[in-house]
């Protein structure tokens, strides 16, 4: 595949960096965590958008060399924004099918915070309901473990996979993000208000963060508030950032 060429090229030659969303505290709007999302800035070529290229590394076995140098690069870029004394916030990694079937990633992960000197609660995990349901003993023997030293776990997307609930008692995890099809609508959609609803009555339930996503305006703000929701990303607070705009935005901060 050409594209599957190409980014395996970008990668050798340094074209890929991390973005930075922060999610906001739903009350105060004070930034909690930080998300980390790839991009590909190609210096030639058309520009790809993550999702096409992500699909096409998870097609290819490049997806286990594109999620080392995510986890890597977010665990080089925490440490140093700790010993800026950056404050404290967490950076949260996406993780996609195919790395969660192999235990090898988090063993890669658990050696870089090692080599970073971080702690679990440096680093955070998303992953979705599919790729949580498909994960064999050993990978959630794993998380188990990053779990009980502290880490933060969420189920991303949540609500559109196509697992059933119980696995929210087996699995484990901190967080559940509402996915962002239930927030764009919700404020016309009663539906999407009742899904978000059971979704924060659940979560608080089982002693879970909700983070409500996709929120970029006024009115969403006020409904995921009013439903509950612990947690807010979206545009109407900020974009993805690079990294040198987010270490900005972190140092206007403290
Ligand atoms: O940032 P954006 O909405 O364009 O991301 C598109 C998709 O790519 C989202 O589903 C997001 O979770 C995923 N994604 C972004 N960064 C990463 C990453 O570092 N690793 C993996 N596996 N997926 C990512
Ligand atoms: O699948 P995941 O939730 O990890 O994907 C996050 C993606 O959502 C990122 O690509 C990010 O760019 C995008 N995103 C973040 N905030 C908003 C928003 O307010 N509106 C829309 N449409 N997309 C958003
Ligand atoms: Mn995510
Ligand atoms: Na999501």
């Amino acid at each position: 595949h050409q594209l599957a060429e190409r980014l395996q090229n970008a990668l050798r030659d340094g074209e890929l960096a991390l973005y930075y969303q922060p999610q906001v505290a739903a009350g105060s709007g004070r930034i909690e965590n930080l998300e980390a999302l790839l991009r590909w800035f190609p210096k030639e070529g058309g520009a790809v958008s993550p999702g096409e290229f992500i699909a096409v590394a998870e097609r290819s076995n490049l997806i286990h060399r594109l999620g080392d140098w995510v986890l890597c690069e977010a665990c080089r870029q925490k440490a140093q924004w700790k010993a800026m004394g950056l404050g404290d916030y967490r950076i949260d990694i996406n993780f996609s099918g195919k790395q969660v079937t192999q235990v090898e990633t988090f063993k890669r992960l658990e050696a870089c915070m090692e080599e970073y000197e971080l702690s679990p609660r440096d680093i955070g995990i998303e992953l979705t309901e599919n790729v949580l349901i498909e994960a064999d003993d050993q990978v959630l023997d794993t998380l188990r473990r990053l779990y009980h030293r502290g880490m933060k776990i969420a189920i991303d997307d949540f609500g559109t996979g196509y697992s059933s609930l119980s696995y929210l008692k087996q699995f484990p995890v901190t967080a559940l993000k509402i996915d962002r099809s239930f927030v764009r609508d919700a404020p016309s959609n009663p539906s999407d208000q009742a899904i978000m609803a059971a979704t924060v009555f659940i979560g608080h339930r089982l002693g879970l963060e909700v983070v409500a996503e996709g929120v970029e305006n006024e009115e969403q703000l006020e409904l995921v508030r009013e439903l509950g929701c612990d947690l807010v990303q979206g545009y109407y607070h900020f974009k993805p950032m690079s990294a040198t705009d987010t270490q900005k935005l972190l140092g206007g901060l403290v």
